[in-house]
């Protein structure tokens, strides 16, 4: 994993990393990830690109200058960006109803109705974020690209969800190496709008502040394998949950197609389970329900050894921390 300065400091000298206490301490969680940065990585689609380069560093500069409690940046989109969007959206809408679970297919709906959602342009971050709030409390922040898996978990203990603004590079629609705003918008935003899984998110944040790299480690690959691409029972067939294939045309047919392997849902397996993001997950993990994917993973979070504990108050927007008995 790679770690912020501030966390290598304090984990070399085996103290309990910093972590945010109040919402706008989520100012300081912003190290990014240097892997499929279209600047650095040559395999990137638009790495030779140089109009999309230039459109990636002005949308980032976008939200490297946001500050908590800031009006979201508004993107004016171009013709090219809304095009690709629009393949993406149709495709996916197509098979929606016969493999997304039930939480999902009601935000969906919920977000085209009352939040403008459509083939026709992409949603802005501002209009979303409003509508979360209403619906969970859940707010967006922009951010430039891949976060450290610590810094992206502690936002989620805040309900806030770290969101990209940018599109994939138009030559390859169907797959992105990174996440993107067709991720986030169509993978993420539907199922922040159901409570129980705005809880579960929040739960995972909470469980992440202050731990060990390890515990990190293993709450991260957690979060891959339901918040990313976890897959639920629902009335007798297994549907995706997962943001990774609600996002993905292919994926999302591949995964519940039969042919990969699957799994019950078991923490403790499954954080250790191995995983890979250059291509198709080899292995799904099969929940019961997505309550009880939340019950078990509640369970998980409480054997955590810290020195502390963790309680977030909502009226103030702050993590209390308390002295574990
Ligand atoms: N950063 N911007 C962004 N978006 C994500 O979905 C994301 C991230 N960093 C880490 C991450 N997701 C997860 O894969 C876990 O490591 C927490
Ligand atoms: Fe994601």
């Amino acid at each position: 994993l790679e770690v912020s300065p501030m966390t290598y400091y304090f984990l070399s000298t085996n103290a309990v990393p910093w972590f945010p206490k109040r919402i706008k301490d989520l100012d300081q969680c912003n190290f990014l990830m240097t892997k499929f940065d279209p600047e650095m990585d040559s395999n990137h689609p638009g790495y030779s690109d140089s109009e999309y380069r230039k459109r990636r560093a002005y949308i980032s500069e976008l939200a490297f200058g946001y500050k908590q409690g800031d009006p979201l940046p508004y993107v004016e989109y171009t013709e090219d960006e809304v095009s690709t969007w629009r393949e993406i959206y149709l495709k996916l809408r197509s098979i929606y109803p016969s493999l997304a679970c039930r939480q999902f297919l009601e935000g969906l709906q919920q977000l085209e109705t009352e939040c403008g959602y459509s083939e026709e342009r992409i949603p802005q971050l501002r209009d979303i974020s409003a509508f979360l709030k209403e619906k969970t409390g859940f707010q967006l922040r922009p951010v430039a690209g891949l976060l450290s898996a610590r810094d992206f978990l502690a936002s989620l203990a805040f309900r806030v969800f770290q969101c990209t603004q940018y599109i994939r590079h138009s030559s390859a629609p169907m797959h992105s190496p990174e996440p993107d705003c067709c991720h986030e918008l169509l993978g993420h935003i539907p199922m922040l709008a159901d409570k129980e899984f705005a809880q579960f998110s929040q739960e995972i944040g909470l469980a992440s502040l202050g731990a060990s790299e390890e515990e990190i480690e293993k709450l991260s690959t957690l979060y891959w394998f339901t918040v990313e691409f976890g897959l639920c029972k629902q009335n007798g067939t297994v549907k995706a949950y997962g943001a990774g294939l609600l996002s993905s045309y292919g994926e999302l047919i591949y995964a519940l197609s039969n042919e990969p392997k699957y799994k019950p849902f078991n923490p403790e397996e499954t954080a250790v389970q191995s995983y890979q993001d250059q291509t198709y997950q080899p292995i799904y993990y099969v929940s019961e329900s997505l309550e009880d994917a939340k019950i078990k993973i509640r369970r998980y979070a409480a054997n955590i050894k810290r020195p502390f504990a963790v309680c977030y108050d909502p009226f103030t927007c702050r993590v209390e921390v308390l002295d574990q008995p």
